[in-house]
């Protein structure tokens, strides 16, 4: 468990004792020590492994015993017990952004609303502003809130289930029986939000795999038990689904599981309008169907004489039409990718040197790679100064001057403040060798204004990149009021390049919008935004989101050589 899992379950406690009405100052223990492990640097396991938890500040003995249980456990019978103890529609509306305990306290209270259905309904019906603190504001809020837990509630974001993907198929790989696992459904495809975790298990007869993983310390619940088929929910509320088949129906199986439905379902009518049995291309109608053997995936394809589609583009919009006019994408590798121009170090928020993230970049091969800090106005994240700034670039000119291997770019992500303007003067910037402008502030402004803001930015001499341009938070933050068909008119007008932003928490653009953003000739960038030298390895994230928005190495400025990418950027082309 990493700390800050520690902290979240932490952050539950004090939530669900502040909603039974514990006393304020026990509570705020629970925050405060929660906050104080999300913000330590080491790893609290590490420490508890030394009998050192009490060294972490606002951790008394009492709390580092909770650690101490969860780090060994993943799980907290405290936290398990208050769970229990609470309705669990009280503890769904601590999700509703803006509604914290005390107002959960409250609204139980005054309206003994237990479940989202009735607070809606009280919400509705306007009963909400009759309690103390609360006003036609905060029924909006509701209302919004619910929409938002209702719409993603179902789903979670890639980046979580694909760790759990990883460490579930790691422990059933190492069971007895099992040949094979993988990954299928739409987390295969690479889908930025998935229902579930879906594994595939080539087993041999007699093994007691469902036995073993029902006991999971991960799992919560058994949802269903069959004889081939286990459906699990941890503790994180993920569903896991275990699929197990010999392994000569491996193949059949695997492609079925993968989806999408509508992808299969047209190759079945693909199969059918040449005349064949869908069946006998390996095109099976429900998993319990008896398939042919199949070595590879690819075979199902080429007996409908069509080239292997990838998962990510198995989404039933128009790739099989492709593949039949032999007009399928030469989609973008994770190897195709040369540099990564967003990211931050220990000169603002981040957490590791330039030369840590140079080493982690030439490890992965890169040309080039970017140094890109906040600005002077993000005083949260230490933007630097213009002094700073200038010193960064001498070591900067220093490093460059060390290695032949790789360039680092002296970059900065700049501040799109309220009025429009940006966050250093246009000599600073005209400076350094790449500006990526991000908006970071005053997303509350309307449409007219966030676009205007983008609008002046894009229009900048010096912006080469527009950073995660809708500012949504996966699952978390809608985007901010803009247009993003708008904005990608406007970068086509302008030359600026659109940031595909690979942090997991992000995935901004989203495919659909990279999609449209070639539609128009705008090149992308995949940047991380990584702010330490392991997420560099977020990269991954922002391919599979261009490789569903069918992009290939040229649409990607990042898949270039350094002298292609120079010569691209506003600085560059508009040399005066
Ligand atoms: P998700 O989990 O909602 O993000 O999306 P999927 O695509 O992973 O769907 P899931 O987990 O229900 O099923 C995995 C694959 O199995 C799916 O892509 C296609 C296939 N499949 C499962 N159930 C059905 C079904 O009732 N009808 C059809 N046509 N295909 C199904
Ligand atoms: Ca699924
Ligand atoms: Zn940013």
């Amino acid at each position: 468990m990493t700390n800050l899992e520690l902290a979240w379950a932490l952050e539950e406690m004090g939530d669900l004792l502040e909603i039974k009405g514990e006393e304020p100052f026990k509570v705020r223990a629970y925050h405060r020590a929660a906050r104080s492990l999300e913000q330590f640097e080491e790893e609290a396991s590490v420490l508890f492994c030394r009998g050192e938890l009490e060294k972490i500040p606002g951790i008394g003995k009492n709390l580092a015993k909770k650690i101490a249980e969860l780090l060994e456990t993943g799980q907290s019978t405290f936290l398990n017990n208050l769970r229990r103890e609470i309705p669990s529609g009280l503890r769904q509306m601590l999700a509703i952004p803006g509604l914290g305990a005390k107002s959960v306290r409250l609204l139980y209270e005054h309206l003994h609303v237990t479940t989202l259905d009735e607070l809606e309904e009280a919400a509705r019906s306007k009963r909400v502003r009759q309690v103390p603190g609360m006003g036609s504001k905060t029924e909006l809020a509701i209302l919004r809130g619910i929409e938002l837990l209702r719409e993603t509630q179902e789903k979670i974001p890639i980046g979580i289930a694909r760790s759990l993907a990883e460490m579930f198929r790691r422990q059933l790989l190492a069971l007895p029986g099992v040949e094979r696992v993988e990954v299928a459904g739409s987390l295969r495809r690479g889908c930025e939000m998935v229902g579930d975790v879906d594994l595939l298990a080539a087993v041999r007869p007699g093994n007691e795999v469902l036995e073993v993983m029902a006991g999971h310390p991960q799992v919560k619940e058994v949802l269903a038990r069959e004889e081939n088929h286990l459906c699990l929910r941890t503790w994180t509320g993920v569903k896991v689904e275990i699929f197990l088949v010999p392994p000569e129906k491996y193949t059949v199986a695997w492609f079925y599981l993968t989806g999408s439905a509508e992808h299969r379902r047209k190759l079945q009518e693909l199969a059918r309008r040449q005349g064949k049995d869908p069946a006998a291309c390996g095109l099976l109608d429900r998993l319990e169907d008896e398939g042919i053997k199949l070595d590879e995936e690819a075979d199902i394809y080429r007996s409908l004489q069509l080239p292997f589609i990838v998962p990510e583009l198995r989404e039933g919009r128009g790739e099989i039409e492709a593949a039949v006019a032999g007009l399928l994408p030469r989609l973008v590798t994770l190897e195709d990718i040369k540099g990564d121009l967003h990211m931050h170090t220990r000169w603002s928020d981040g957490l590791s040197s330039i030369e840590e993230m140079v080493a982690a970049a030439r490890q992965k091969g890169y040309a080039y790679l970017a140094i890109t800090e906040h600005s002077r106005s993000l005083g949260v994240a230490r933007g630097l100064s213009v002094e700073k700034l200038l010193a960064q670039q001498e070591e900067i000119r220093s490093l460059n001057r060390k290695f032949t291997d790789i360039t680092i770019l002296a970059g900065i992500e700049v501040d799109i403040l309220s009025d429009g303007s940006l966050d250093y003067a246009e000599e600073i910037l005209a400076s350094l060798d790449l500006v990526i402008a991000s908006i970071h502030s005053g997303f509350q402004q309307s449409e007219e204004q966030l676009m205007a803001r983008i609008e002046a930015a894009l229009r900048h001499p010096y912006v080469d990149i527009l950073g995660h341009p809708t500012g949504r938070m996966l699952a978390r933050r809608r985007p901010y009021a803009v247009d993003v068909g708008r904005i990608i008119e406007l970068a086509a007008e302008t030359g600026t390049i659109l940031e595909i932003n690979s942090s997991p928490d992000r995935l901004d653009l989203t495919a659909e919008a990279a999609l449209r953003a070639k539609e128009y000739g705008v090149p992308v960038c995949i940047n991380t935004d990584a702010h330490d030298c392991y997420h560099l390895d977020d990269i991954w994230y922002g391919v599979t989101t261009a490789r569903r928005a069918w992009l290939e190495p040229q649409d990607i400025v990042n898949c270039w050589d350094l002298d292609k990418l120079q010569a691209r950027l506003k600085r560059n082309r508009h040399k005066r």
